[in-house]
């Protein structure tokens, strides 16, 4: 015999095991597990695992901790328990050799977001640039409040610095101070404001968001020499990248913290309530925290003595979202009621159209979703817009 433990030993030495979800695919996910070098100095085949998954090419990067592709446990299917990308997860029955493990268990989660579907994020990295393609503000605005709208913290980052002259960024600073955020401007191709974007990044689980081709992937492979992830040209006469991010999957960044990328979409849905939406505007929060309109159910637009009208720059684009939260809304006090045939549909900017419900359908699609579909769809939409 060897003075290796077989692998029976080895499993019932270390299970149960402790690790992340990084990727989804159809029924497997991948789990980075939290056993660090430390441990396997006295397991070899997990150091051997960890070493098979050591980012190859570059001598600066740590040795990752063992990966294993991973099935989910028959109870779990049964109870339907989701698996999600960030979730954290007791594996057992590691095949070390086959780099393969069965999910056991997920423990309860800090956050969940559906789209894109990602468990325990911390915080939302909004990357814009600053131009090719051009800052829309009103884009900006809705990405914002679709950033608020998960309670999650906002890391508001604009790319392409090496682009604009200090006059603008200093425009740009002053602009967004009145809007209620701090921008960290970065320049991937130049290198400039990395270490201080990493050191927000480090310990935390972070979703990438942001319109398509402003940087976003080129972020991931600097920051990450070895991942490349396909960066795309900004296309056509229009400056709209290609969507050339189809995955949502967590990187390992080198010095700490995991990264989600998402597909590049350009028009996030405003689905919140009129009420939801004001406190996704920090300009309103701020007026409210000291004043209270006359009406408790104002909705800022014309009620007399309301404490949030007034010449705020983004005022307008509240009303505008406004618009599509009173129709979120609508539609939701339809489905409420059962009488109801119609469902409103929200088409572009705050124009609502009203289209028979397809009740059974929709019931059906969602009783079968799986992830994997679930997914699709993300990337689906993503292509669509
Ligand atoms: N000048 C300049 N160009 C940049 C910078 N960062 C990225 N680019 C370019 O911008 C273009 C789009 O970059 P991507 O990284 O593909 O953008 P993305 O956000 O991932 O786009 P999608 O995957 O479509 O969502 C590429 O041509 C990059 O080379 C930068 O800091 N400065
Ligand atoms: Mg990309
Ligand atoms: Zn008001």
């Amino acid at each position: 015999m060897s003075g290796f433990p077989s692998d029976s030993e080895l499993s019932q030495l270390s299970t149960p095991l402790l690790g992340t979800v990084l990727a989804v695919q159809a029924n497997f996910y991948q789990v980075q597990l939290d056993v660090g070098l430390g441990n396997t100095s006295e397991n070899p085949k997990i150091a051997e695992s960890a070493e098979c998954n050591k980012h190859s090419n570059n001598p600066k990067s740590k040795i990752q901790n063992p990966k294993l592709l991973c099935t989910r446990r028959t109870r779990l299917k049964k109870i339907g328990q989701r698996v999600m990308v960030g979730d954290r997860v007791l594996v057992e029955e590691p095949d070390w050799e086959g780099g393969r493990g069965a999910i056991a268990e997920v423990l309860p989660r800090k956050t969940q977001l559906d789209r894109p579907p990602v468990a325990n994020a911390d915080q939302i990295l909004l990357v814009f640039a600053l131009v090719d393609p051009p800052l829309d503000p009103y884009q900006l605005t809705r990405f914002l409040v679709k950033a608020e709208s998960t309670g999650l913290g906002i890391c508001l980052c604009l790319n392409k610095r090496d682009l604009v002259s200090d006059e603008e960024l200093e425009e740009w600073t002053s602009r967004l101070k009145d809007w209620g955020y701090k921008p960290l401007f970065i320049s991937v191709h130049n290198h400039q404001g990395l270490e201080e974007l990493s050191n927000q990044l480090n310990h935390n689980i972070t979703i990438l968001a942001g319109p398509s081709g402003v940087g976003k992937s080129s972020l991931i492979n600097q920051l990450i020499p070895d991942v490349n992830v396909r960066v795309g040209e900004v296309s056509g006469k229009l400056s709209r990248g290609r969507h050339t991010t189809r995955h949502v999957e967590l990187f390992d960044l080198p010095a700490g913290g995991l990264l989600a990328d998402t597909p590049g979409f350009n028009q996030p849905d405003i689905d919140c309530t009129p009420e939801e939406l004001t406190q996704y505007f920090p300009e309103a929060r701020h007026r409210l925290a000291t004043r209270r309109c006359q009406f408790s159910d104002c909705s800022h637009r014309d009620e007399p003595n309301c404490a949030v009208r007034g010449d705020w720059e983004r005022y307008e684009y509240y009303l505008d979202l406004l618009e599509e939260a009173i129709a979120w809304q609508e539609q939701l006090n339809q489905q409420a009621d059962p009488e109801s045939t119609l469902k409103a549909k929200t088409k572009g900017k705050g124009h609502t159209q009203y289209e028979p419900k397809l009740e059974t359908k929709k019931y059906r699609r969602r009783s079968r979703r799986t992830q994997q579909q679930e997914l699709e769809q993300l990337y689906q939409e993503a292509e669509e817009l």
